[in-house]
């Protein structure tokens, strides 16, 4: 007789391996399973993922004109962290990658903050110091992500452990892809949240590749949330691509959480649409047809169909609001291209709470320089 262990102190082994979905590719659902959110906040969640949309292929535009250097798109991902990022509270932190525009948006960063981040002017809240991307809003307790993969993981339970260690409750959400699930931070960061039952939520993005290396190259694992039975806590597999199970299982697992009773790993199966990034050529290491195929399961259609089954949206909606959010996008980025870089003393700013001697004395060096070298530009006109 096979003895099948379906779970260990109380971690459900088949959370981890089964994927957990609400709403199914054509857009119907399990009504016993469908979260308790308003029309209108229905709404503004996909009008959240379709702002995200429509940022991305206008932001491919610019960059293949040279207007702005980078940028990274998150075409099909949308659902993973719009809905997970819409579970947490307002006291709470996100540690994030670099594909979650949408996650900041619900935090309230604005389409401005975003845009200026890539151009890297004087109007970016981080001063220009960043890749395209990776965005950081202190307002809305958003930490910039740094570029080395995974890096935010170790963080965000420090910050957990912190946290729990004040008796404080607020609940820490990271995001991160399949890639960095190899790296030596994820394991760090998973296993310290397991002894110190930290109030973290992980949330691993799986899209299929680190670039170009299919998820079969990270792990021989049958899945990715089975992972976190070894460090001591629930893993859980969801369709990444399902907004309402990304929103109500990283809502149990912030819950959770909050309580006291430890971190959850959630892996969203999703699929990246897009290139890596611009600098990327997907067709080396993947097939038209493959992508063609994941096309069928594209997070916004889903969504969108349940939204009119429901009467609350319509092709109408649909029109105006794209047409809004694009007029919007187009206005924030003629504002953008005329707006000057930052000022050059922001290069010897925020290193200490006082400028010292030494770096004053560099600054006006520099400063002086840029005006001799300004003169020459105007001499020469
Ligand atoms: C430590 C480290 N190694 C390599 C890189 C180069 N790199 C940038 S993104 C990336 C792939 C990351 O893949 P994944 O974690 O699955 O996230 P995704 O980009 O798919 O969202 C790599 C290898 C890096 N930035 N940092």
């Amino acid at each position: 007789m096979v003895l099948r262990v379906m779970s260990i102190s109380g971690i459900d082994i088949d959370r981890a391996i089964k994927t957990f979905q609400i709403l199914k590719p054509d857009g119907t659902y399990d009504q016993e399973l469908e979260p308790k959110l308003t029309s209108n906040e229905l709404k503004h969640l996909y009008k959240t993922m379709l702002t995200v949309r429509i940022l991305d292929k206008k932001m491919l535009i610019l960059q293949r004109q040279g207007r702005i250097g980078f940028y990274i798109t998150s075409e099909g991902e949308e659902a993973a962290y719009v809905g997970s990022a819409y579970a947490l509270g307002p006291d709470d932190w996100i540690f994030p990658a670099y594909r979650e525009p949408g996650a900041a948006l619900i935090r309230g960063a604005t389409l401005k903050e975003l845009i200026a981040q890539v151009y890297g002017n004087a109007a970016d809240v981080n001063k220009g110091r960043q890749m395209p991307n990776h965005w950081g809003f202190k307002r809305i307790n958003y930490v910039t992500p740094g570029s080395p993969v995974g890096t935010q993981i170790p963080m965000a339970t420090g910050f957990a452990i912190a946290a729990k260690l004040r008796n404080d409750k607020r609940v820490v959400l990271t995001y991160f892809g399949d890639g960095a699930s190899s790296t030596s931070e994820f394991h760090t960061g998973m296993n310290f949240a397991g002894v110190f039952k930290a109030p973290v939520v992980f949330l691993c993005r799986n899209n299929q590749y680190a670039i170009s290396l299919p998820v079969s190259r990270q792990t021989a694992s049958i899945t990715i949330a089975i992972k976190a039975i070894a460090y001591g806590f629930q893993g859980i597999r969801i369709d990444g691509n399902d907004i309402l199970a990304s929103y109500a299982i990283t809502k149990e697992a912030i819950e959770k959480a909050r309580k006291g009773e430890g971190p959850t790993l959630i892996e969203a199966v999703t699929y990246r649409l897009g290139a890596h990034s611009t600098s990327d050529d997907p067709t080396k290491y993947r097939t038209h047809e493959e992508v063609e195929t994941m096309r069928r399961y594209d997070p916004l259609k889903r969504f969108r169909i349940y939204l009119e089954s429901k009467g609350i949206w319509s092709e109408d909606d649909e029109n105006e609001t794209a047409k809004k959010i694009e007029d919007e996008i187009n206005i924030i980025i003629n504002e953008m291209e005329q707006t000057p870089p930052p000022d050059p003393r922001t290069l010897f700013e925020d290193v200490y709470a006082e400028m010292p001697w030494n770096l004053k004395e560099q600054m006006e060096l520099l400063l002086d320089e840029l005006k001799e070298k300004e003169k020459e530009i105007q001499e020469v006109k």
